[in-house]
């Protein structure tokens, strides 16, 4: 069975801008596959060795005969997937045509429509679905009994069939990434200039931001054993000469106990290797204590989605963060060591010029070290999309790439838009280039920042930099003569499935009340509210609480500890804390309070710092 997997050439100037990036999609689904007994796959990395049409097809032309292709898709990218499809099925009538990714996963109606050359589309969570078709293939079963396959879609004549959904994969340690389909001197990290991986430790988000559509993707929040993880790691470094991580999990903090576990095998193999994470405001908060312990662990850059100056932009994003944990975050991270970047997401109806340089004060305020102001970019499958789609005139999906602004506020025209994000851009990275980055004193720290800095005027150069070059932006001057080349004949299919989305969320809520009605519960029971004894109703006199009874508080404490760990993290894993994790928290806080403003040494300059010392 020879099954070619293919990586779409689409570039649009954001966050590839740091590299080339190792696509982990291609790793899971080659090592699930060959753990099935399939193992004669190749990659073809489209985007990293910017292939055009003709060379795509000279690389498919090197094929006698394929089975089953692959192809993966983000919303933006899914016009040169199914472009890259529609050369395979002319070159390979006989091979199956797959498109999987999230693009598909909410929008097979559509995307089928479009492109009729695709056999079926793979919802969700790839590796179980493409195993069972894989078998199906090879057993000469296809497509005869393609209904039977979970987790697909597929044209029947004129109507599009979606089968029931393939349950999240719940031992996710099953699945066993095989990088060694990718070539690896290709992916390389501009800031260190070494090889760089992408591997994930867990899979899904247990929050519901109202624009991002990740956790709708996963569904259930689950993590990889840590152990297996930084196996994972140790064998990218030794085998493939990997110098740096991202790990490209949504939320890979919120499983606290995962998550320390991780960095302590990192510590204890001793690897030496950085890496960087994206993750929430609120964790960062939770692990105060544990940030310099992170640190030793090669933690180096952090990115937060910090998204917005404004309270009311937060909390229309359902972010459940606010702007003074924002700063907080911030400033912990630096006063740790640790390069932060701060991500704001801007262009929606009541952004002004005004809002958009509160952002740029905000972040110079909060001391980040890198910014990045993307553009809001209104997936058809998001909550948010619902509560605007009178607004969305833009259906061209290759242009929803957070840099090119698909809505238009109210009160700016796009090209004001940009200009106003550019100049957060050049202010930004000129003070950071003069008077942050060379004046570090950790020389990693230094380095990193430099490094980026160069990833940055490269791209910026090259005028690859946020599409600026296809924009035909050349400054202030120019926003009145932008291109944004939107093709009007794209539209939005009415049918998008938002598939058991709903469920996933009541569940989320749901359990979450529960554990809220079971602790309201205890405390009533023992005359308790907000920790402190009180009277009880029955008016009986206040007193201390009887051993039972603390017994009984600190059962209810675990449950109700326990209840929300699991309504965040979807049920997976353990949650529960030990005695020790208890007892270690608890002096955590004493020591906290006793001592407030006990924080790690910040071994940076300040701004003032560093001005003064340039002067
Ligand atoms: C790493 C990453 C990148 C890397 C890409 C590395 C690479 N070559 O793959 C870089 C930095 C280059 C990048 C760039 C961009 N990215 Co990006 N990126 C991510 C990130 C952080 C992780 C993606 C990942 O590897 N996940 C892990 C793998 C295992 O999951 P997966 O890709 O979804 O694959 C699974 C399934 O989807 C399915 N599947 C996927 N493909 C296929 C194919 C087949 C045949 C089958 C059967 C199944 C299948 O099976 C897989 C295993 O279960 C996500 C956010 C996140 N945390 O997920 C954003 C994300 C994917 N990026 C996003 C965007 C928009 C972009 C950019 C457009 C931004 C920009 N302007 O720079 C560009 C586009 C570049 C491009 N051409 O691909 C969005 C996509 C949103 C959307 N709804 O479409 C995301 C979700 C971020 C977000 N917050 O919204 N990105
Ligand atoms: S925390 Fe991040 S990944 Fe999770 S829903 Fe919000 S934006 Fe999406």
């Amino acid at each position: 069975m020879r099954i070619v997997l293919i990586h779409p050439n689409y570039h649009s100037g954001g966050a590839e801008i740091a590299g080339k990036w190792s696509p982990a999609w291609v790793a899971y689904l080659a090592g699930f596959l060959k753990s099935g007994g399939y193992t004669d796959i190749r990659f073809i990395d489209a985007m990293t060795d910017d292939l055009t049409e003709d060379q795509l097809r000279a690389e498919l032309a090197k094929e006698d005969h394929i089975d089953v292709i692959g192809c993966t898709a983000m919303t933006p990218s899914i016009y040169k997937a199914e472009r890259a499809l529609e050369i395979a099925k002319e070159m390979h009538p006989e091979a199956v045509c797959l498109l999987g990714g999230i693009h598909g996963t909410f929008m097979y109606n559509q995307v089928l429509k479009e492109a009729p050359w695709i056999d079926a589309v793979v919802r969700g969570e790839g590796e179980a679905v493409m195993l069972n078709l894989v078998e199906s293939v090879h057993a000469g079963r296809w497509p005869n009994d393609r209904g039977q396959i979970s987790g697909i879609a597929y044209r029947e004549g004129d109507k599009v069939i979606a089968t029931k959904p393939e349950p999240p994969i719940k031992n996710v340690d099953s699945i066993v990434a095989d990088w060694s389909v990718l070539d690896w001197p290709k992916y390389i990290y501009i800031p260190l200039n070494v090889r760089v991986a992408t591997p994930t430790m867990s899979r899904g988000c247990p929050f519901t931001c109202s624009f991002c559509s990740q956790w709708k993707f996963w569904r259930d929040y689950r993590v990889r054993d840590p152990k297996l993880v930084v196996d994972e790691i140790e064998h990218l470094m030794k085998e493939h000469k990997v110098g740096f991580f991202i790990l490209a999990d949504e939320e890979p903090t919120i499983n606290k106990k995962a998550f320390v576990a991780f960095c302590q095998e990192l510590i204890d193999r001793d690897l030496g290797i950085h890496w960087g994470i994206n993750t929430r405001v609120s964790d960062i908060l939770r692990d105060e204590e544990d940030l310099p312990f992170y640190r030793k662990a090669g933690l180096i850059h952090i990115s937060l989605g910090t998204e917005a100056a404004a309270q009311l932009n937060l909390d229309l994003f359902n972010k459940e963060t606010s702007v003074a944990e924002n700063k907080k975050a911030i400033r912990l991270l630096r006063e740790n060591g640790i390069v932060t970047e701060a991500q704001f997401i801007m262009g929606i109806d009541s952004e002004t010029p005004e809002t958009i340089n509160e952002t740029y004060e905000m972040v110079m305020d909060w001391g980040a070290d890198m910014a990045n102001w993307s553009m809001f970019t209104p997936w058809p499958y998001s909550d948010l999309y619902r509560e605007m789609e009178d607004k969305v005139e833009v259906f061209d999906f290759e242009k929803y790439n957070f840099v090119t602004p698909i809505m238009k506020p109210k009160n700016m025209d796009r090209g004001e838009l940009l200009d106003a994000v550019m100049n957060n851009y050049r202010r930004f990275y000129m003070r950071r280039s003069l008077f942050h980055y060379p004046w570090q004193k950790d020389p990693l720290k230094r380095r990193y920042l430099l490094g980026c800095l160069k990833a940055f005027i490269k791209s910026a150069l090259e005028r690859k930099f946020y599409d600026l070059g296809k924009f035909g932006y050349w400054g202030p001057q120019t926003i009145k003569k932008l291109k944004w080349n939107f093709d009007s004949t794209k539209k939005l299919d009415e049918k998008v499935d938002f598939g058991d989305v709903n469920a996933w969320k009541a569940r989320t809520k749901r359990k979450e009340e529960e554990a809220e009605a079971r602790m309201k519960a205890a405390e009533e029971g023992l005359g308790l509210s907000n920790g402190a004894a009180k009277a009880p109703a029955n008016g009986a006199v206040k007193r201390p609480l009887s051993e039972d009874e603390r017994a009984e508080v600190v059962a209810d404490l675990r449950a109700r500890e326990k209840a929300l760990a699991a309504a965040a993290c979807g049920g997976g894993g353990d949650q529960q804390m030990s005695e020790e994790d208890m007892d270690a928290a608890l002096s955590r806080v004493h020591a906290a309070t006793a001592n407030p403003s006990q924080v790690a040494g910040n071994p940076q300059m300040d701004e003032e710092e560093q001005e003064a010392a340039l002067r």
